[in-house]
């Protein structure tokens, strides 16, 4: 295969690690600080946990002798759900913290997600083909799927895979619901008796896996990043040409932090964050009337051009929306084989319409044909709608379309408006991970590796101080169920990991809230341009917005 300059020079970058896990393996150990408690509903997680439940911190810390380090292991890894920048070098971390220890020890890549350690689809990792993937995006090193090890029969295939390939250790790379099964998978080999351990690593562009101590996931700051570029350029055609508002979707299946982080990088117009839309139970009338309003009142200053982010999850935020989704998912699971058999669009809108609620009828019915479509189109392996696929950004361009034509029949609009409309999402999740994400991924493996060779199971990998530079940073483990709470799915009460929505009392939407009247009325773009790999400090290596927010940090 062919490789441009960049991905040719970028495997010779080194990524950074945190400084205490710099010298050799074996002098590498844990520090546990005191038992932990889950954030919600111990007693429930207690005793589903019985063997894993509470563990302390662990801190990685150099200068002290692991005798075990050495000892001959065979760890299994898996990248599981959407591609998120940095992804291959968490394997490349845990590749050559594992070798450095011993090199007979051995990487064993379950294919396409869960699925390859259920099916034992696995191919064994070279350092020939590691040098391959080095500081490059994607997750094609061994693919990714979104299989769920959920059922008894998986949970004793798994552990049939690594009996028979005499794994040790598994390393789980993925979002929430992942890392929840990471812990239920070392649940279950504690229970069983069998020492496999398992260790999570956090990823999701999302952004939504973080908490106290996981402080962002990978892959979010690349993504973010990315966007922003292409946010600015946009701000700056709108700028130049004068002529049309530009509607953007981002990516972000539920949490809006993506939208939040690119509005504060690039100063939008507008962007809708959908955690306020649902504090404020604002309707999709609401929201529409809080655009149009800012339409009118640029087009008073000759401004017939702006930009409006769109966080991805939005819909299932709008009270009323949400409603709709919430009963068209769970009458599509119940009935999904009657529903399957109804050819024409048509008949699966009547059929629908007939067995949906009142309220929920009526708003379905409401939305554009196109929008109903994309409503009943598959649902995902949870039976889930993929939002994704909802084109919300023009939705919201023909509902204002309509409210400005009513407004221009009134007299109270004069002005002209122009749209289009982009979604932003796979744009960003394979791009080269930026530095940040390239030394935080590396050091999320090597860590990995080493909480393995402590006899850690139960973990998410963690890298701290993040919004210092990686000098700072801090290495260590995370217990898994401290970041469980119970949670209603599919009718039962589940224990799951929480998934961090944007907080409206916190730094990054209160800066936002502070500037966005401005914004609005304004030509107040941001353009931050590419990521750069080479060049200053300042240009090349900095966190986002949003953790240097969150961690205090003037900016
Ligand atoms: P993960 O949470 O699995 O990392 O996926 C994130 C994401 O990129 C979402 O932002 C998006 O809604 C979803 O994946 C789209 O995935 P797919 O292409 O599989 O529909």
């Amino acid at each position: 295969m062919k490789h441009s300059n960049l991905q040719i020079d970028r495997y010779k970058y080194e990524p950074k690690l945190p400084p205490q896990v710099r010298g050799a393996v074996a002098d590498i150990s844990v520090e546990l600080g005191d038992p932990t408690e889950a954030i919600a509903d111990q007693d429930a997680l207690r005793s589903q946990f019985g063997n894993t439940y509470g563990k302390p911190i662990a801190t990685l810390v150099g200068g002290r002798t692991n005798e075990n380090a050495a000892t001959q292991r065979t760890v299994g890894v898996i990248l599981s759900g959407g591609q998120a920048p940095g992804g291959h070098n968490v394997i490349a971390g845990i590749f050559d913290a594992l070798k450095a220890a011993n090199p007979d020890n051995r990487l064993l890549g379950f294919l396409a997600g869960p699925g390859g350690l259920i099916d034992d689809k696995k191919m064994e990792i070279t350092a020939e083909y590691m040098d391959e993937f080095r500081n490059t995006g994607g997750f094609d090193i061994i693919g990714s799927g979104r299989t769920k090890i959920e059922t008894p029969e998986q949970f004793a295939a798994v552990r049939e895979t690594c009996k028979r390939n005499s794994v040790d250790a598994v390393v789980v790379i993925g979002g929430d619901d992942s890392n929840t099964n990471a812990a239920l998978l070392a649940e279950y080999f504690a229970a069983n008796g069998d020492p496999v351990q398992v260790i999570g690593v956090p990823k999701t562009i999302d952004g939504d896996l973080k908490n106290e101590y996981i402080e962002t996931s990978f892959g979010f700051d690349t993504a973010v990043k990315t966007y922003s570029e292409l946010i600015g350029n946009i701000e700056r055609d709108a700028n130049s040409a004068k002529k049309y508002w530009h509607f953007i979707k981002l990516m972000g299946r539920s949490a809006s932090h993506i939208a939040l982080e690119c509005a504060l990088q690039t100063q939008p117009n507008v962007c809708i964050i959908s955690e306020e839309v649902k504090e404020k139970r604002q309707t999709l009338n609401d929201i529409v009337a809080s655009i149009v309003e800012i339409i009118v009142a640029r087009a008073e200053q000759v401004e017939n051009f702006g930009v409006v982010l769109v966080p991805e999850g939005l819909n299932e935020f709008i009270p009323e929306v949400g409603a709709l989704i919430h009963e068209l998912n769970d009458l599509l699971a119940t009935d999904s084989n009657y529903f399957t058999q109804l050819r024409t669009f048509e008949d699966q809108a009547e059929w629908v319409n007939k067995n949906l609620g009142r309220n929920t009828s009526y708003v379905f019915s409401s939305l554009p044909n196109s929008i109903q479509r994309q409503l009943l189109m598959d649902r995902d392996p949870h039976g889930n709608v993929q939002v994704s696929r909802i084109e919300t950004e023009k939705l919201l361009i023909e509902m204002v379309e309509d409210s400005l034509r009513e407004r221009t029949a009134k007299g109270t609009y004069t002005g002209k408006f122009s749209s289009q409309h982009h979604f932003f999402g796979y744009e960003g999740r394979c791009a080269f991970p930026s530095n940040f994400d390239a030394d935080y991924t590396y050091g999320l493996g090597y860590g990995a590796f080493l909480l393995i060779a402590n006899g850690l199971t139960g973990y998410i990998s963690s890298v701290r101080n993040l919004a210092k530079p990686a000098e700072e940073w801090v290495a260590g483990g995370i217990p898994l169920t401290m970041m469980m709470n119970m949670e209603q799915r599919h009718g039962s009460q589940k224990p799951v990991i929480r998934k961090a929505l944007v907080e409206l009392d916190e730094a990054p939407f209160r800066r936002f809230a502070a500037e966005r009247e401005a914004w609005a009325k304004e030509t107040s773009f941001t353009n931050p341009g590419a990521i750069q790999y080479y060049g200053p400090d300042e240009v090349c290596n900095m966190p986002t917005m949003t953790l240097q927010l969150e961690h205090g940090l003037e900016i």
